[in-house]
């Protein structure tokens, strides 16, 4: 991956390996919450901005998020190409559906982090939720950006949706730590290993959770109760991207998500939802993996198919 060092832009190789060929996630850099009490981010109308990319399953999260609690005319977004190369991520604009840099006009988006600090090291990633009034950078973790896009606006927008609720937090903490490594992560672990072994371990991994998960899901279209939480959306924002991208282009073939009975439902059901179809953009999708990923895909051959990947 590409990292700023001191405010200095150096393109490193895209994936991060440790001495074993397993991919090695890096930490998030901004961790910030929003809320009444903290001294400098408070909740306020139109105050925030989102950058994501439509092709990233975590800036996904976020997106279905923001839409689900009503935040649309509060939260804008900038969405930028989905074309990740030497310079990662950038607001091109000439292919469908990105926005440009809806704020700070830039024209990459290592730019945004440099914008918050001209010295500052870390790695560029999407999503990023950024404060217009104060110019800062809030988080870009996008499992608490989902948590305070849940809790924080709720005097601005109300919505009956709660995604984290209290009695179920228990069981949604477990099943987003059955999900994370394996099943969010474990994709890129298997795409990513540089080693037969790595890719080997992390591929049994993947699919002895998703046989579980479509054991989970016999009688029921949620992982818990029986409404929509974060746990789902952190499921579904891996699954949507299966078919077309991670079965090919990271080798997670033992299975598509179309041949699990339940999964498959399971995706079809909350695909009808507006909130999930309406943010799910597989050209930018298929795009970004096949085209900005050279070390797997050398002639950035963009797949045609599949055409109809969630009926
Ligand atoms: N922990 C972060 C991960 C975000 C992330 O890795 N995003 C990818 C896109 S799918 C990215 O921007 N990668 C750029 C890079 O790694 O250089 C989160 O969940 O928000």
């Amino acid at each position: 991956m590409g990292h700023l060092r001191q405010g200095e832009w150096h393109n490193d190789e895209v994936a991060t390996n440790d001495d074993k060929g397993q991919f090695k996630r890096e930490e998030s850099t901004f961790r910030e919450i929003i809320s009444e009490e903290h001294t400098e981010f408070k909740p306020e109308k139109d105050r925030y901005h989102l950058y994501v990319s439509y092709a990233c399953p975590w800036a996904h999260r976020t997106l279905i998020a923001r839409q689900l609690k009503n935040l649309e005319d509060h939260i804008s977004v900038s969405v930028v190409h989905p074309e990740m190369l030497e310079e990662s991520w950038t607001f091109r604009t000439d292919f469908e559906g990105t926005t440009g840099d809806q704020v700070l006009k830039k024209d990459k988006l290592y730019e945004v982090y440099l914008h918050h600090n001209p010295e500052i090291t870390t790695k560029v990633t999407v999503p990023i939720l950024f404060d217009k009034k104060t110019q800062k950078i809030v988080n870009n973790e996008s499992s608490e950006i989902l948590r305070i896009f849940n809790s924080s606006f709720e005097k601005i927008s109300s919505s009956d949706i709660n995604l984290y609720p209290k009695e179920y937090q228990s069981s949604i903490d477990e099943f987003n730590e059955m999900i994370y490594e394996p099943v969010n992560n474990g994709v890129y672990k298997v795409g990513f290993a540089t080693t037969q072994e790595a890719y080997e371990k992390a591929f049994h991994s993947l699919f002895n959770t998703l046989d579980k998960l479509d054991d989970h899901l016999k009688e029921t279209n949620f992982l818990v109760s029986d409404s929509l939480t974060e746990a789902d959306i952190r499921l579904l924002t891996t699954l949507l991207r299966f078919d077309a991208v991670y079965y090919t282009h990271f080798k997670c073939n033992k299975k598509k998500i179309s041949e699990y009975k339940n999964l498959f439902r399971y995706l079809k059901f909350h695909y009808q939802r507006k909130e999930i179809s309406s943010t799910t953009n597989l050209e930018h999708i298929k795009r970004h993996y096949f085209y900005s990923h050279d070390f797997i895909n050398p002639n950035r051959i963009v797949p045609l198919g599949p055409m109809n990947p969630f009926i």
